[in-house]
């Protein structure tokens, strides 16, 4: 398969000014007309004769130009029409098996419903098209079907006509006043029960909201519904945009590859991200879902009204977008906690994917599919780089910049470059230097150290920074780091800053500019040596080494004001911790887990202060994604050994705490999605987890009597999570029971799978060999092979990576059987082979074994092997 480059951009030779589209959907079939009025493209380098247009997996029924035929010739990816005049009317029908289309992208059926996805290269699956972003136009969708079997019919944009028709058929007719690119193409068709509701905009817009789902599933959508209402008045409040149409629509579907999709007027939801109540979402479930309401709702003016010039710029609306629905949740709930997550959610996905053989920019600068690009990199790092610029500007200047993108660039397709400019120009900021942030892989190492001069009252910042080769960038240039600092005084309080120039201190957090190899800071009229808080905030996506004592990271665990700092110090104390004891395990010497550690977390758990969310993140021991990352070659059994021991000498010596902490934490009354809540119950959980460490019969009661009685879905997966580590017959009885009181529920069966694979006990591999076979696994739905295949793979380093690589050569095949039915999937399930050259030699080869054998497949799709090949070279 070929590579597409970034450099070889060119503008498009002809432009679609409107798109008039009939669909006539039947069981047997899909039939559309598309009627395009072309025109040459004035701004395009070259002229050419014929017009090449996209299209793939369809029928081509007929063609012609200005109403008559024409020369044309079609390929497996093309239809070229030859002689084409500077300005005409193409119409072409098509014909396709929407029922047969397991890929889940172009026009598919879910159960009965018809739906769409063409993010990224999905229209063209529906018809002939110039199918890339920077081809805008205004689209008129006239869809006909069946009245009793597909009452609905959606598209995007505003009703404009509707009615009966003979045969027992019906119609509608939408048009959407916006130009807009393929990719926010949508349709929906089917049987769905709605639930309405209005928004009023600030300027007057009097808009209907509307949320389909299946028959029967309404009132679960009443979470949903504000969580867009909300998402609608932050946007209008915060950066000042309203919504523009009369109706805006969201579609649950339950087979779907995405999270959702931001289609114009239409979003489009996997029905997980939208389902809600107390008995059967958790507090994580209500969580994405106002996130992601939020997140697709944002994408109207970031993605929808601005978009991409071409796809090498995906992370400009998704980059921005994130960082969007991060302060929005930030804004809804607790800040810190928002943070800590973004973060925590970064070093597990994204910093081991600039570590790994698919390490890429934010912009990348080739692809062979474009699927594989949704990536942690242009998702998350892409939203950290663009909250950098937030750092640097700070917030009226940034939001004078997005006021300045939109002014320059409502209604086009443009480039990240584009977005830095507007940053730039409304600023007066010069972000040449930051702009590497978009063309280098890999994550920045910074090293800090700190020296204090009593005599000068004078302590020197001495920052070095570097950036490791990733694939295709042998050599890096210096990035632009904006480093959040404070120094603390012996008390714990902030001291005021003045860097060395200044005439006078101000504040007592200060951004500082990482721009050379190595940067030094001087800070004046320091009155005692200080200890350093650094990198407030996360204030960018870097590794930081700085040499702190045991005792200075407990100082700033107990004292920093910065509640990012104030976690992180414990990470960080955790993380050595941990990483000693794996040392210590493979030299045969006593895991011995400091008091000083113990203390800590004690202390912590004593301090009133502190909100029950905040404590649950601080006593919560860091992952073993993260803890990886710090090692030059992945010990995962001695990673697994180390952080049980420092689970288990925690829920020893600290008994009593968890004990008192798991009875304070009792709740009472209904099921409440409020900050305090979901701390409380977070808080409690955690309890129980350290609580049940020890496996004995009163852990093993306690567990079953909190899983028994769990009042809501949260502390029924918390608890059942923890029955099934403890395994014993407690365990299987509870995940029987689980089964048998929601066999009928898909999203929570999901999470039944989920549990499973997730245990990191031995005999999970069996187990999920056996579940790939059981009724309910369905390889046709995303959720489910990810709440198995991909829970296993990428939720259970354990068993995963266990001696003997089983683990390995059963993701191989799941990898394989899937790629027959929906390739984007099986290349998202393929990802944790890549790590390969992270682990040991024996581990490598058997890794690369199973990619070996994936690549020389017959028939692989694009998707799988650029992953599967990529990781091997
Ligand atoms: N655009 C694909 C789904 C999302 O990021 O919103
Ligand atoms: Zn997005």
């Amino acid at each position: 398969p070929g590579t597409i480059r970034r450099v070889d951009y060119t503008p498009p030779p002809f432009l679609i000014e409107t798109v008039d589209l009939d669909v006539v959907l039947s069981p047997e079939a899909a039939n559309v007309v598309s009627r395009l009025a072309v025109r040459r493209n004035a701004g395009a380098a070259s002229k050419p004769a014929d017009l090449v247009l996209d299209g793939k997996k369809m029928d081509l029924v007929s063609v012609r130009l200005d109403g008559r035929p024409v020369d044309h010739q079609v390929t497996p990816e093309t239809l070229t029409i030859r002689g084409v005049p500077d300005s005409f009317t193409l119409e072409i029908a098509t014909r396709s098996r929407p029922q047969d289309n397991t890929e889940l992208t172009g026009l598919y059926k879910s159960r009965e419903l018809f739906c769409t996805q063409c993010e990224a290269e999905g229209f063209r699956r529906i018809t002939y098209f110039l199918d890339r972003p920077d081809v805008m136009a205004r689209y008129t969708t006239r869809i006909v079907a069946d009245k009793s079997l597909t009452p609905v019919l959606l598209s995007n944009g505003n009703l404009i006509d509707s009615g009966p028709l003979d045969g027992g058929r019906h119609f509608a007719t939408w048009e959407d006043p916006f130009p807009k690119p393929s990719y926010l193409f949508a349709l929906v068709a089917g049987s769905l029960d709605c639930l309405e509701d209005r928004f009023t905009t600030r300027s007057g817009r009097e808009v209907a909201l509307r949320i389909y789902v299946r028959p029967g599933d309404v009132p679960r959508c009443e979470h949903a519904m504000e969580s867009l209402k909300k998402s609608m008045k932050w946007d209008e409040d915060v950066y000042g945009l309203e919504y523009d149409l009369d109706t805006f629509m969201i579609v649950a579907i339950d087979d779907f590859n995405m999270g959702a999709m931001e289609n114009k007027g239409l979003n489009v939801f996997n029905s997980k991200l939208v389902l809600a109540n107390p008995e059967t979402a958790t507090d994580l479930d209500y969580h994405s879902i106002e996130a992601v309401i939020g997140h697709e709702y944002f994408h109207n003016w970031t993605g929808n009204r601005v978009t991409c010039r071409d796809w090498f710029q995906l992370s400009l609306k998704e980059g921005l977008t994130v960082l969007r629905d991060q302060q929005f949740s930030a804004d809804m709930g607790s800040a810190a906690d928002a943070r800590i997550d973004d973060v925590r959610r970064l070093r597990a996905a994204q910093f081991p994917e600039d570590a790994g053989p698919m390490a890429h920019p934010v912009r990348p600068d080739s692809y062979i599919e474009i699927n594989n690009f949704y990536t942690a990199t242009v998702y998350q790092k892409g939203a950290e780089v663009v909250r950098m610029m937030h750092t640097l500007l700070g917030p009226d200047r940034f939001r004078k910049g997005m006021d300045l993108y939109f002014q320059r660039h409502d209604g086009q397709a443009v480039t990240c470059d584009d977005f830095a400019s507007a940053m730039e120009d409304s600023s007066g900021v010069d972000l040449a230097q930051f702009r590497l942030w978009y063309a280098q892989a890999g994550t920045p190492d910074l090293k800090v150290e700190g020296s204090y001069d009593a005599a000068a009252r004078r302590y020197t910042m001495t920052v070095a920074q570097s950036l490791r080769p990733t694939p295709g960038q042998p050599d890096k240039k210096p990035m632009h780091i904006p480093l959040s600092v404070g120094l603390l005084d012996g008390a714990g309080r902030d001291l005021p800053l003045k860097l060395a120039g200044e005439a006078t201190a101000g504040g007592t957090t200060r951004v500082l500019d990482v721009r050379n190899p190595r940067d030094v800071f001087v800070f004046e009229d320091v009155p005692e040596k200080p200890v350093a808080s650094l990198l407030r905030g996360f204030s960018a996506p870097v590794k930081l080494e700085a040499p702190r004592s045991q005792e200075e990271l407990t100082f700033l665990m107990a004292h920093d004001s910065d509640p990012f700092a104030r976690w992180e110090a414990g990470q960080q104390l955790g993380a050595r911790l941990i990483l000693d004891l794996v040392e210590a395990r493979k030299a045969g010497k006593p895991m011995v887990v400091s008091d000083l550690f113990v203390d800590a977390i004690r202390r912590t758990l004593d301090d009133q202060r502190l909100d029950r969310s905040f404590i649950a993140d601080a006593v919560t021991l860091p992952g073993l994604a993260f803890l990886g990352e710090l090692m030059p070659s992945i010990d995962i059994e001695g990673l697994w050994a180390a952080q049980q021991r420092v689970r288990s000498v925690l829920s020893d010596q600290l008994a009593d705490r968890w004990s008192s902490v798991y009875d304070a934490a009792h709740g009472s009354g209904p099921y409440r999605f409020t900050p305090e809540e979901v701390g409380r119950r977070r808080l409690r959980s955690t309890a129980l987890a350290y609580l049940s460490t020890d496996k004995g019969e009163a852990a093993r009661r306690r567990a079953v009597e909190y899983f028994e009685k769990a009042g809501n879905m949260t502390e029924q997966v918390a608890g059942l999570a923890v029955l099934a580590e403890l395994g014993s017959a407690e365990g299987e009885a509870a995940l029987a029971s689980f089964w048998e009181r929601w066999k009928g529920e898909p999203l929570v069966l999901d999470k039944w799978f989920g549990i499973q694979a997730r245990t990191p006990t031995a005999g999970t591999l069996e187990r999920v060999e056996r579940l790939v076979e059981h009724p309910s696994y369905d390889r046709k739905n995303p959720n489910r092979v990810y709440s198995l295949v991909g829970a296993f793979a990428s939720g259970n380093p354990v068993q995963f990576h266990a001696a003997g690589g089983r683990g390995y050569r059963f993701l191989a095949d799941q990898v394989l059987a899937t790629d027959k039915l929906n390739p984007q999937i099986a290349a998202r399930l393929l990802s944790p082979l890549g790590s390969w050259r992270r682990y040991d030699g024996e581990r490598q080869t058997l890794m690369k074994r199973e990619l070996t054998r994936i690549v020389q497949e017959k028939g692989l799709s694009r998707d799988v092997y650029e992953i599967a090949s990529k990781s091997l070279s």
